[in-house]
């Protein structure tokens, strides 16, 4: 089993006028595309891993049978096929409020403003490239947290739960340097809150 680049769920330009045709054409068609033949690439030669789901590639990564440039690979890879394909699933272009867990982001971490606020500063702080991630923790708990360039929380046994591309190639071409701006926008387009 090849893993493949998923069908965007919605139109390139559906999330105009906060994210352009242009970026998500590029981002999805060729940055995502990019990253899943990689990860074909890297997993020519373990037969045993080609049918495992990305998913379990990465929450196994640690321990894979594998030697360690392909372990990097696979992690990077592997994460970028999937916070991508996750990245895709939260937007879009109308709102479909999740209010168990708009629920339990009031409870744990406040209100939703002050939940924004933290994500908020978080991708912006992020140093180079990297996402920044809602994740339920080993213990049940939600956790505010970055990750660098494309490492996903499932390697370190947390379940995402909202997540945004921080990467310069996500908003470059509307945005350029302002990444902050970039964030402020994009909740208009993250359909679970
Ligand atoms: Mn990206």
């Amino acid at each position: 089993m090849k893993h493949t680049l998923p069908k965007l769920p919605y139109a390139y330009g559906a999330l105009e006028p906060y994210i352009d045709a242009q970026t998500m054409e590029i981002h999805h068609g060729k940055h995502h595309q990019t990253y899943v033949d990689k990860l074909n690439a890297a997993l020519e030669k373990y037969p045993d891993l080609k049918d495992l789901p990305v998913e379990e590639l990465l929450k196994n990564l640690k321990t894979l049978p594998v030697e360690d440039k392909d372990r990097l690979a696979i992690g990077n890879h592997g994460g970028g096929h999937f916070n991508h394909s996750f990245f895709w699933q939260i937007m879009g272009p109308e709102k479909a409020v999740d209010e168990k867990l708009r629920d339990e982001i009031i409870k744990e971490l406040g209100s939703v403003e002050e939940f924004k606020k933290l994500f908020t500063e978080t991708g912006t702080a992020r140093f180079g490239s990297g996402w920044a991630w809602l994740v339920r923790d080993e213990k049940g708990k939600l956790e505010v947290y970055s990750t660098p360039n494309q490492d996903s929380p499932l390697t370190q046994g947390h379940t995402p739960l909202i997540t945004l591309d921080v990467w310069e190639h996500a908003y470059y071409l509307k945005y350029q340097n302002r990444r902050q701006e970039y964030i402020d926008n994009w909740w208009h387009v993250l359909k679970l809150l």
